[in-house]
């Protein structure tokens, strides 16, 4: 029965439903950082908090453990590593539920978090500067380069 059940499951290819849920969420959380109640966002209420199932485990959702339909950092984001020079850092994991066939698609939004100290390319700099300068001017120092700043 069970395999049956499975086997259906693997022919079935479309969804009853969908639902989309939008996170925005920061860098650099600790391992085991609670991110959704899957449960308690779809309103799913007759449906078990082990209904749930990843659709596929690809290259974003390793970030992330499930676990009773509750959604927890499972690896290190690292908006510099997973964006590199890009200003929004978007991505996308998607579970379903078994029980009820909904598709649910969360859209996160990693948010940077300055974790990158402003980094010189010259270890020396120089300037000449005038005894008859006046108070208040401006000099060009070489621009350093900063990895949370694309
Ligand atoms: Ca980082
Ligand atoms: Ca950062």
């Amino acid at each position: 029965m069970m395999k049956l059940f499975l086997i259906l499951m693997l022919v079935k290819t479309s969804y009853e439903d969908t639902v989309v849920i939008t996170k925005t969420l920061k860098e650099e959380l600790s391992v085991g950082t609670f991110v959704l109640d899957l449960k308690k966002e779809t309103n799913l209420m007759n449906t078990s908090s082990n209904d749930f199932q990843w659709v596929a485990k690809e290259e974003f959702e390793q970030y992330f453990s499930l676990e009773n339909g509750i959604i927890r950092i499972n690896k290190r984001l690292d908006r510099e590593q997973m964006c590199p020079g890009l200003v929004e850092c978007l991505k996308r994991i998607r579970v379903m539920s078994k029980k009820t066939m909904l598709l649910i698609t969360i859209d996160f939004s990693i948010e940077d978090i300055n974790d990158n100290s402003p980094i010189f390319n010259i270890s020396d700099m120089k300037t000449n500067i005038s005894e008859s300068a006046q108070l208040g001017v401006f000099y060009q120092l070489h621009p350093a380069e900063d990895l949370d700043s694309p």
